[in-house]
Parts: structure tokens; C-alpha cells; sequence
């Protein structure tokens, strides 16, 4: 698929070499290390890991690369290659919520989240490079995370351990960008690996690598961002986590995961929940069983058998759980209508991008209709790119 527009990732090794290179220009000397963590694409599982419930997310072959080195001055320095994203400069001890705010509040909440847990970290130079399309619903900001979370697991001498790194990323995402997310998305960039989706049970954190390699079963995993992104998300979001917490009080249970096993009846349980919770809780039952599906369908090597579950969680999404949006209603059905074996709105929703699952042969024909019916829609020309699993976030060699 070439279009004007499409990313084409580079190489880890590309993607570092890359970051090593800015990081000269900025710092005037090359970095100590270099880490490199991918955007993720959630196959089936939404709005689950916060109920512990299941996800099955992959890896994107975009990856952000984060290049660094210690300082003796007291500051933290942190450059990004992006457009718009202007270089900031602070002391370590001036890290706090809101400071700095932006693009720079990701890699500096990791920091402060760091020594707040003991790390020395008393300076540090970073410069970030990425290919991971940002606003997209692709974990640009998880990526971000974790890859800082490496290279300043190596400045200050720890392990890195990928699920330390992980929750280190989270705790940013929450207290510094102030967005409650679950433990999907930086265990999804610190954990997966190449040609596997990955099974997490969210309750009891269990990780299972399941192969996944859609090409070699004449199929491919498209990803169609339609770059639009509602305003709405962030609270939309918030409101959802609340309501599921909510909705989980009033059943007497620790979370929903637990709702699903009470009497083996998920309308008995719905039953005695106001609304709008009731058609929330239904999603999040149902997409758990979703999520044990299409586990189950890729184990047994029947990739196409996905496809109907994916359109089956998009539905549940728009009218269940209500965080679709009509320009990611369009996707979907253009993409179904043409011939896509499924098609689902994947990551947090009111915009974002949309997962496809559709015969090989048929990609051309798919990304035409889309690109067609974005057009006739009068929104914005998604951008359409195929989405090979690929690794979790590592060291770059040197
Ligand atoms: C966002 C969040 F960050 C994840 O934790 C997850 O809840 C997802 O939305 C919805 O499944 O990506």
C-alpha cells in the first residue's frame, strides 16, 4: 500500500541510528544509551484493562527511539525530533505534574517516576525520534514512556525489567499526562514480541505469546488512521473507568471480570444496573469473551475466523459502550462493505484508528473503498499502512 502520506517504519536499527545522530546535534556528544519501544495495535479487547478483563494487543513496526546520556548540572534536557515539539529545559528537582506540560511531560514524568522510587537521576540529556504516528491511537505516548524508562534504567543502573518498565510508564501516564489508563498499552510496548499477539490477563497478569503472523495465512492486518480525534476523549474516558467502577460497586464485586462468572448470566447481572451502565458492563462481558475467541481461533491457526469478532466488537463498542465516532463508523463499514474479513476501532475510541483484517489480495481493493468513503464523508484521507507484529521495546545494540 503506497499512498502520499503512508509511514514507512525504519529499522530498529535506522530508527536508533537516527536518534543517536539528533541526539549530537542537540547534546553536542553522542548519548550513553539508546532504547527503541513500538506503538501497538489492540487487536480485540477494548476498555477491558481496566476491569480485569483481557486484552490481545501486537506491536506496531513503528517504533520511537529515545537517545541519552547523565548530566553533572542539575537538568534535565529533553529534545524531540517532532514537529511543534519545542526543547525543554528544567532542573530535575523542578519536576513536577504540569511542569513541564506537553510532548515533554511524558519522558520527565518517567523521570521524576524514577527517582521517586530511589533512582539517581540527577541530570540527564534525551533526544527522541519516532516513526509511531502521534494522536492516533497507536501508544505514541506509551512508546515514549517506556523507551525513556529504559535508557534511564541504564543511566541510573537498574534492571530493566520489562514490566517495571511498564508500570513505570503508567504511573507517568497518570500523574504527569493526568489520563487514567489501564496496563494495556506500556505492557503491550514492553512486552510483545515479533510475529505474536500478546494475551494479557489484566486481573492476574498473566502474559501469553500467541503466533500471529497474518501474512504467511494470505491475510494482512491493516491499520487505518483517520486522522480525527475528538476533543471528548479524555473525559469520555475517564467517565467510563469511573462507570465501570461504579457499575462494579453496586454488583458487590471487586471488578467486572468478576460480574461475568456471578451466576453464569450476564442479563440477570445487567438486570439490576441503572442505565447507561447496564450496556457498558454488557461490552465489557462481552468483549471478554471476544478477547477468549479469537485467542482460541488464532491457536488453532484459523486467522480468517477472527475477522467476524472484530466487527462484532466494533458494533459493541458504537453502540454498547458508546466511544466510537462517525468518522471511525465510516472506516469500519467501508472496510466490511468491501470485502475486509473484520474491522474494529482499536485503543480508547472518539477517533483514532481502525484494526482491518482482510484477505491479502484484497488490500488494494479495501483501501480504496476507505480512502473512497472517507472522501465522499468529507473527512480527512486516513492513512493506511499494514501492521506486521513486530517487538516489544529493547536496547538498541551500539
Ligand atoms: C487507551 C488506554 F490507555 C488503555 O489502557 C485502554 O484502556 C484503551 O484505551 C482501551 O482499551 O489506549
Amino acid at each position: 500500500v503506497t499512498r502520499p502520506g503512508v509511514p514507512a517504519p525504519r529499522t530498529v536499527g535506522e530508527v536508533a541510528d537516527a536518534a543517536r545522530q539528533f541526539f549530537v546535534r542537540c547534546h553536542g556528544a553522542p548519548p550513553s544509551t539508546v532504547w527503541t519501544a513500538p506503538g501497538r495495535v489492540n487487536l480485540i479487547g477494548e476498555h477491558t484493562d481496566y476491569n480485569g478483563g483481557l486484552v490481545l494487543p501486537a506491536a506496531l513496526p513503528h517504533r520511537t527511539a529515545v537517545a541519552a546520556a547523565p548530566r553533572d548540572d542539575g537538568l534535565v534536557v529533553l529534545h524531540s525530533a517532532a514537529r511543534d515539539a519545542a526543547p525543554v529545559t528544567l532542573p530535575v528537582t523542578a519536576l513536577r505534574p504540569g511542569a513541564p506540560d506537553g510532548w515533554a511531560a511524558y519522558p520527565a514524568g518517567v523521570l521524576a517516576e524514577l527517582r521517586a522510587a530511589g533512582a539517581e537521576l540527577d541530570g540527564v540529556s534525551l533526544a527522541v525520534v519516532s516513526d509511531v504516528p502521534a494522536g492516533a491511537g497507536l501508544s505514541s505516548s506509551a512508546a515514549l514512556e517506556v523507551a525513556t524508562a529504559g535508557v534511564l534504567a541504564d543511566l541510573a543502573g537498574l534492571e530493566p525489567e520489562p514490566r517495571m518498565l511498564a508500570e513505570t510508564g503508567r504511573l507517568a501516564e497518570h500523574r504527569y499526562a493526568g489520563v487514567p489508563c489501564g496496563v494495556m498499552d506500556q505492557l503491550a510496548v514492553s512486552c510483545c514480541r515479533a510475529d505474536h499477539a500478546l494475551l494479557l490477563d489484566t486481573r492476574d497478569g498473566t502474559l501469553d505469546h500467541i503466533p500471529l503472523d497474518p501474512g504467511a495465512a494470505g491475510t494482512t492486518l491493516l491499520v487505518a488512521d483517520t486522522r480525527v480525534s475528538h476533543r471528548l476523549a479524555d473525559g469520555a474516558y475517564a467517565e467510563r473507568r469511573a462507570g465501570c467502577e461504579e457499575a462494579a460497586r453496586l454488583l458487590g464485586v471487586a471488578d467486572l471480570r468478576e460480574a461475568e462468572a456471578r451466576d453464569g448470566a450476564p442479563d440477570s447481572v445487567l438486570a439490576e444496573l441503572p442505565s447507561p451502565l447496564r450496556p457498558w458492563v454488557r461490552h465489557v462481558v462481552n468483549e471478554n469473551t471476544r478477547v477468549r475467541r479469537v485467542a482460541h481461533l488464532l491457536r488453532s491457526g484459523d486467522v480468517r475466523g477472527v475477522g467476524p469478532l472484530l466487527t462484532a466488537g466494533h458494533a459493541s463498542l458504537r453502540d454498547d459502550f458508546a466511544v466510537s465516532c462517525p468518522e471511525v463508523d465510516v472506516v469500519v463499514g467501508a472496510a466490511v462493505a468491501a470485502g475486509a474479513l473484520g474491522a474494529r476501532m482499536t485503543g480508547g475510541g472518539f477517533g483514532g484508528s481502525v484494526v482491518v483484517l482482510v484477505e491479502t489480495a484484497a488490500v488494494g481493493a479495501v483501501t480504496d473503498a476507505v480512502h473512497r468513503a472517507a472522501h465522499r464523508a468529507g473527512q480527512p484521507e486516513p492513512r493506511v499502512f499494514p501492521a506486521t507484529p513486530a517487538a516489544g521495546a529493547a536496547r538498541a545494540p551500539a
